[in-house]
């Protein structure tokens, strides 16, 4: 590379993400086929529109790609083309959610989410997010145990009749009762979208149930669990599609990454393989140990466990709080971010530590492994000495595959 200042970071980061347990539950560790499509030549071309109707000409090879990254997500969800489609072109989760929003949505009209400092999203109607100052919005929490109370959510959507009802968290370790909100949101005329980005890897394989018999539109980024590039998809019914469809293009969006598009289609690939539905047992089978083997350890959990791929651990036994606890988790190489726990009364000094286990599993660990890493993350926490250095050897035993040699 002729840049060497910039492939100095690159280099440094690819070494990085080598030495480093990566415990943010949100991220993952793609193929190398699927970085080698993100690099391609795709990446040149534009292609506004969608397949056989573009503004541009030199769209042939494009529209069978789009198509097929359509077919294949909608066949990894089991869903027939007769009653979803699939769009696959927002650029991510935010501009997902906000195209839903804008085609469902009058303007001023009522959003109910979850709360961010519950386990929501910022594009589920948080008030400095645009979906909370474009649309009115109401928002549902989590009780004292960290659980959704469904009875709490129907009571507050009968109160503020909200046009739709968001389900699907970034940071509840527990399952989602799809079926439930899917009811709420019919008993007061409200559209129910599932926001399943966090755990779409786990619905593909059917480690958690579908949202899909009782959502009207489902929103899911393509690189958490599912393992894929950055981008996010659309999934609507049929009569919804074509309201979607005019709110990503030319609503919101201008060209479709094509690149990413491409990549797209690998990922929904491989995410149709065997392997992947035992990767995806194994990321809540990891979680499950992880859990287990830091109670253990005397940790207090939200909800005292898990059911999907990621916990929210309590640091206050030891006189930490979420802040500090991060740092003192990068300091030796665990990547691992902080969080709001249910009865933190200030969001901006949360006491929890949010762990996923989506990239340990891509890289080989299982259930012996996560006790290790909570011993780790214990070290960590009160300062034992070698900490990094035996992070380090975790790392070098199950190497990050797909890294490009540095
Ligand atoms: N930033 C993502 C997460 O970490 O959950 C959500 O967009």
């Amino acid at each position: 590379m002729k840049d060497k200042k910039l492939e100095r970071f690159i280099k440094a980061e690819i070494k990085r993400q080598g030495e480093t347990l990566d415990l943010i539950a949100s991220e993952n560790l793609v193929s190398a086929e699927i970085l080698k499509v993100l690099g391609s030549p795709l990446t040149n071309k534009y292609s506004e529109g969608y397949p056989g109707k573009r503004y541009y000409p030199g769209n042939f090879y494009y529209d069978e790609i789009e198509k097929l990254a359509q077919e294949r997500a909608l066949k990894l969800f089991g869903l027939s083309p007769k009653q979803w489609q699939v769009n696959v072109q927002p650029y991510s989760g935010s501009p997902a959610n906000f195209a839903v929003y804008a085609a469902l949505v009058p303007q001023g009209g009522k959003i109910m989410g979850m709360k961010l400092a519950s386990g929501g999203h910022l594009t589920h109607g948080h008030p400095v997010s645009a979906t909370g100052k474009f649309w009115q919005s109401f928002q549902y929490g989590v009780d004292s145990q960290g659980m959704i109370n469904y009875e709490e959510v129907k009571k507050l959507a009968k109160k503020f009749k909200p046009n739709i009802i968001v389900s699907g968290f970034t940071a509840y370790p527990r399952k989602v009762n799809f079926k439930k909100f899917g009811e709420i949101a019919k008993s007061v005329g409200a559209y129910h979208l599932a926001d399943i980005s966090h755990i779409a890897g786990l619905v593909a394989s059917k480690v958690h149930p579908s949202p899909f018999p009782w959502a009207d539109v489902v929103t899911t980024t393509v690189h958490k669990t599912l393992r894929g590039p950055r981008g996010a998809i659309i999934f609507s019914r049929k009569e919804l599609s074509s309201l979607v469809d005019r709110a990503v293009f030319p609503g919101l969006q201008g060209g479709p990454h094509n690149h990413v598009t491409a990549a797209m289609a690998l990922a929904f690939f491989e995410a149709s393989q065997p392997e992947f539905k035992k990767y995806a047992s194994q990321i809540v089978k990891n979680a499950r140990a992880l859990a287990e083997a830091l109670k253990k350890l005397g940790f207090k959990l939200s909800t005292g466990g898990t059911d999907n791929h990621l916990i929210l651990l309590d640091v206050r036994g030891l006189r930490l709080d979420g802040m500090t606890a991060e740092k003192k988790l990068e300091k030796v190489g665990i990547i691992a971010n902080r969080n709001s726990l249910p009865d933190d009364t200030s969001p901006f000094k949360p006491s929890g530590i949010r762990l996923g286990t989506p990239a340990l599993t891509t890289r080989g660990m299982k259930e012996k492994e996560m006790k290790e890493v909570a011993s780790l993350i214990f070290g960590a926490l009160t300062n034992e000495v070698n900490i990094k250095t035996r992070v380090k050897k975790l790392c070098q035993r199950f190497p990050a595959k797909s890294l490009p040699k540095i």
